[in-house]
């Protein structure tokens, strides 16, 4: 192997380095006994040598493990270990490797590998978490059957697959379908469940439970009725069914992401599953609803066919999250999914693919797997998908969907066998689409037009800018969908997706009798930069005219930073002709109330920041701040009645319901609620907080009343109300840091952080407070650096107890680059102090020196 022998502080890995495991391993028996400090793992695997594979020393994974005995086919041996794991000579035919170790899940609060969350056992494997549970060829090419027994008197005690005996005192699991260690679970606690079960196509009843500690039996429904859901759509929309008896769900609440896909037995954050009218609002509900259906798709995509290594993650990713998408989609409105999930790929991967912390889709290199869980990796990933989709078309990419299941079901498999699938179905060839997987950055796609004797002409040019390692780029297939607008609004031409694969490339389209205003990248049809002069009368027209919903939209949103440029660069005042164009979008009853919402909503002062540098100009946090908060009071007064009306024209009457429609709704009222408040001094919002009945409704006036600095009464009722429950206070936490005043906000920071409901260990409770810092723009880059060194010391603290979260929200520095010279050198030395600090994770030193030498 590869890293054997290597420290756990060095080693880098590369994609070209990769070699298959030498070995088979026919099965995996494990039975655990379970103890908080000293819990025994004994394993019994039965390896196979694979001749065909380079000769290779027999090495396992193996980390944080006390070694208690080892041997081979009975024979009891001393194997050499490291700090990574174990090596041993063995024999040159089948044998059987068994061995017992010694691990504490209640020391564990890396929350990676067996660790215990409220008395309750649980495990996360993904990426290389198995090998804290036992020694083991930890790598997702080497998949096997696994057979779980756990010794517990804990009542509830699960593992992956089907059970074969669930007696007090013990479980025994069995799950028939091969896989690799990272999808490897185990669950033990006192906890309840919603059960209920679901009849596949081929009239198979499977038996579904939700898992929850005491007390949390009222948050299940929602999870319950949208797994079911996704079952029925994987069916209907990519005919995969769901292969065991059981599918189990579990929620826990330390865990370092939203959920995880593990055989047949799903384990969640309970953020991410947990859900009531009373305690979650509309955007909890469908994400809850996106999440569930995400880690469900992934027992196709990514578990029956998996990653042959871990650069292969977006093999899973990238398409498990383009199905989650197209699922909401048709759960919810497709327009609307398509506006959020672009503003979100903005600020989350542009802002990654433009800075220090570019990689490719496909990354060629790393320290540590976990820091590549990314917003490239999962949401550009996907982008790629519905790239590929739009260029070979539906029936394709269904046919070539059908043939990807087909012929590697039960194996490892790389991007390469992805491509070629699509590419045996079209004839098509791909090496050029493959670039967009292997070349970091985001295109800038600039355009120029002319127009001469009835014929219009559209010019691209492509240019990616370089990326840390990656100098010069060569031209990408970009699948462009454009339309064109007559004078009078009507479609000249309707949408034709053109194929940008040249660095220069011209569109002619002849035969029309006025010039014609083209609807450029439709829908967003590409992850790319769209540059074009235009004026705002233009931006006007599309705002009101295009058929196209995304496009119709991104007009709203470029006349809307144009206007706040102009605040900020020129001391302009708020533009009265893009708060007319408001007015006439949010008063127009043919739009859906969602949409209507988003155009209201303003560019995000991140945003903000990076097109000033992107045009040249350092950004200054607070006047970005001053400009929305100015834009607000503008369009508050402006659109006062309008806002008055809409609030009270779409109030939802009834009992609360999360569906699309009522959503939409209530986030019409609440926009127009933030705003309105500015004119009423919060009574409406007061009058809200008092009657609402849902968690919508509650948050929508709390915040409100939290943005005109009114809700003092309110925060402390609120906290009253729901001191008890963990993930409502979250909210508590996060709303006062994300409206405080910038000059405040890293001081309410600190002051929740000393309360005594803060608790470090929690992610959520510490991103609550810490990731809403970093998420406040205007406070976070305080010019006195306050933010900066109260992160820098948050995160030191955290590195000792939880390396994977502490490296995740060193990306909050990740743009510092932008900032004027005072700031960059304030955030060096917070780097530099996180970097020198004794015993730094591998995960953090990974993170700081990308962000300091990108
Ligand atoms: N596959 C997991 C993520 C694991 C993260 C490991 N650091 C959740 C998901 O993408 O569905
Ligand atoms: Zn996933």
């Amino acid at each position: 192997m590869k890293d054997a022998g290597a420290t756990p502080t060095d080693r880098t890995v590369h994609l070209k380095d990769y070699t298959p495991f030498g070995w088979k391993v026919d099965s995996v028996d494990l039975t655990f006994v379970l103890a908080p400090h000293a819990t025994r793992v004994k394993s019994r695997i039965r390896f196979t040598p694979t001749p065909e594979a380079p000769a290779q020393d027999f090495f396992l994974h193996g980390e944080d493990l006390s070694l208690i005995s080892a041997a081979i086919d009975g024979t009891p041996i001393l194997p050499e270990q490291t700090g990574a794991g174990l090596t041993c000579p063995v024999p040159d035919r089948p044998f059987l490797w068994e061995a017992e170790v010694e691990i504490a899940p209640a020391r564990n609060t890396a929350l990676e590998g067996l660790y215990m969350s409220n008395g309750m056992y649980c495990t996360q494997c993904e990426a290389e978490g198995f090998r804290k549970i036992t020694f083991y060829p930890d790598r997702p090419d080497v998949m096997s059957i696994f057979t779980v027994r756990i010794d517990s008197d804990l009542p509830v005690l699960l593992s992956n697959g089907n059970p074969r005996a669930q007696v007090p005192g013990h479980a025994i699991w069995h799950d028939p379908w091969p896989k690799p260690a990272y999808l490897f679970a185990l669950v033990a606690g006192d906890l309840r469940a919603l059960s209920d079960t679901f009849t596949t196509r081929s009239g198979r009843d499977i038996e579904l439970n939700l898992w929850v500690r005491p007390g949390d039996e009222g948050k299940c429904d929602f999870g319950m009725e949208a797994l079911k859901r996704s079952m029925d759509w994987d069916e209907r929309i990519y005919g995969r069914e769901y292969d065991l008896d059981i599918f189990n769900i579990v929620a826990v609440d330390d865990f370092n992401m939203g959920a995880m896909e593990n055989k047949g037995l799903n384990i969640f954050n309970s953020a991410a599953v947990l859900a009531s009218p009373e305690t979650a609002t509309d955007a909890n509900f469908e994400r809850i609803e996106a999440i569930i259906a995400h880690e469900y798709f992934h027992n196709w995509t990514g578990n029956r066919i998996t990653c042959r290594d871990w650069f292969q993650l977006c093999l899973k990713e990238g398409l498990t999250v383009f199905r989650d998408a197209q699922f909401t989609a048709d759960m919810r409105s497709e327009p609307v999914k398509r506006i959020t999930d672009v503003i979100d790929l903005r600020a989350r991967q542009f802002r990654e693919d433009n800075g220090p912390l570019a990689h490719p889709v496909r990354p060629e290199s790393f320290q540590e797997i976990n820091n590549f869980y990314t917003a490239t990796v999962y949401e550009k990933g996907a982008e790629l998908i519905g790239m590929l989709k739009r260029l070979v078309g539906d029936v394709a990419y269904a046919r070539a969907l059908d043939l990807y299941f087909d012929r590697h079901d039960g194996q490892a498999c790389t991007i390469e066998d992805w491509l070629k699938v699509f590419e045996d179905t079209t004839g098509r060839d791909l090496s050029q689409f493959k670039r967009w997987y292997s070349q970091a950055g985001t295109p800038r796609l600039d355009v120029t037009e002319e127009w001469e004797n009835g014929t219009y002409a559209l010019t691209f040019h492509q240019h990616t800018p370089p990326t840390p390692g990656q100098p010069d780029k060569l031209p990408q297939v970009i699948p462009v969908t454009l339309g064109l607008l007559g004078p009078d609004g009507t479609e000249v031409q309707p949408s034709v997706l053109l194929e940008v694969t040249e660095a220069e490339q011209r569109f002619t389209f002849p035969g029309l009798s006025a010039r014609p205003i083209p609807s450029i990248l439709r829908g967003f049809s590409a992850p790319v930069i769209l540059r074009r002069e235009v004026d705002n009368a233009e931006r006007a027209f599309l705002l009101a005219h295009d058929s196209d919903p995304f496009n119709r939209w991104e007009a709203g949103r470029a006349l809307a930073k144009d206007a706040l440029i102009r605040m900020i660069t020129d001391g302009a005042a708020p533009d009265g002709a893009f708060i007319a164009a408001l007015r006439n979008v949010s008063t127009d009853e043919t739009l859906d109330p969602a949409f209507r919402a988003l155009v209201l909503a303003l560019p995000s002062e991140d945003d903000l920041a990076q097109t000033l540098h992107d045009t040249g100009i350092i950004p200054d946090p607070q006047a970005i701040w001053s400009a929305r908060e100015a834009m607000r009071d503008s369009m508050a007064a402006e659109m006062e009645q309008v806002l008055a009306d809409l609030y009270d024209a779409h109030q939802v009457p009834g009992a609360f319901r999360p569906d699309a429609d009522a959503a939409a709704a209530r986030s019409l009222t609440n926009g127009a609620l933030m705003l309105l408040s500015r004119r009423d001094d919060g009574a409406r919002a007061r009058a809200q907080f008092a009657s609402a009945d849902n968690m919508t409704q509650q948050i929508a006036a709390l915040s409100a009343l939290l943005s005109v600095d009114k809700a003092d009464d309110a925060l402390a009722r609120f906290a009253t109300q729901w001191a008890d429950d963990r993930l409502v206070m979250d909210k508590w936490f996060m709303l006062q840091v994300a409206f405080a005043a910038p000059q405040n906000a890293a001081r309410v920071a600190e002051r929740l952080a000393g309360h005594p409901a803060f608790d470090r260990r929690n992610p959520n409770r510490f991103r609550a407070v810490f990731g809403a810092l970093a998420g406040h723009a205007a406070g976070f880059h305080r010019a006195d650096g306050a933010g900066y060194n109260l992160l820098a010391d948050q995160l030191i603290a955290l590195d000792d107890l939880n390396p994977q979260t502490t490296a995740r929200m060193c990306a909050a520095f990740q743009s510092w680059r932008r900032y004027d010279a005072d700031r960059q050198q304030m955030i060096r030395e917070a780097l530099s102090r996180i970097a020198a600090k004794p015993g730094l994770s591998r995960d953090t030193d990974e993170m700081v020196s990308r962000i300091l030498e990108g």
